[in-house]
């Protein structure tokens, strides 16, 4: 069965410019903005602007110009937001898939939390 995209979702309202975001960087294939509900110093969200429901959707169908304009986008995120290996702590980097992976909005993000120790992986 194919992925089914909801046009409606609120990153894909952010994306056509409906709803405001906190922007922290941008290409032509990924845009970087902040967590409205930031759970670290630094939480930034990266999303495709393609449509793609979760990662394995990304993974499996994105072309590869999209797959390296969205790693190139979180890797400068990374270092713009000094939490990168290069000069910062470093960094936790997870995106959630599905009812068990708990995702909430379904457009595929990564989030991008540093800034503080982030302790055990799970609760
Ligand atoms: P997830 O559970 O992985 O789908 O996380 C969704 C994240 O999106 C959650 O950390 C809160 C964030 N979020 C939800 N709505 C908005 C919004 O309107 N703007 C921004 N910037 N973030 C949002």
């Amino acid at each position: 069965m194919a992925y089914q995209y909801d046009d409606n979702n609120i990153f894909a309202r952010i994306l056509r410019g409906e709803i405001p975001n906190d922007t922290v960087a941008e290409n032509d294939y990924a845009l970087a903005f902040r967590d409205i509900a930031p759970k670290a110093p630094t939480h930034v969200l990266v999303i495709p602007k393609g449509k793609y429901v979760s990662f394995d959707d990304f993974a499996a169908n994105a072309s590869e110009a999209e797959i390296m304009g969205f790693m190139r986008l979180s890797a400068q995120v990374a270092k713009a937001e000094g939490v990168s290996l290069e000069g910062g702590n470093g960094f936790r980097a997870i995106t959630n898939a599905g009812s068990d992976g708990v995702q909430e909005v379904p457009h595929f993000h990564l989030h991008i939390m540093g800034g503080r120790n982030m302790g055990p992986m799970l609760a």
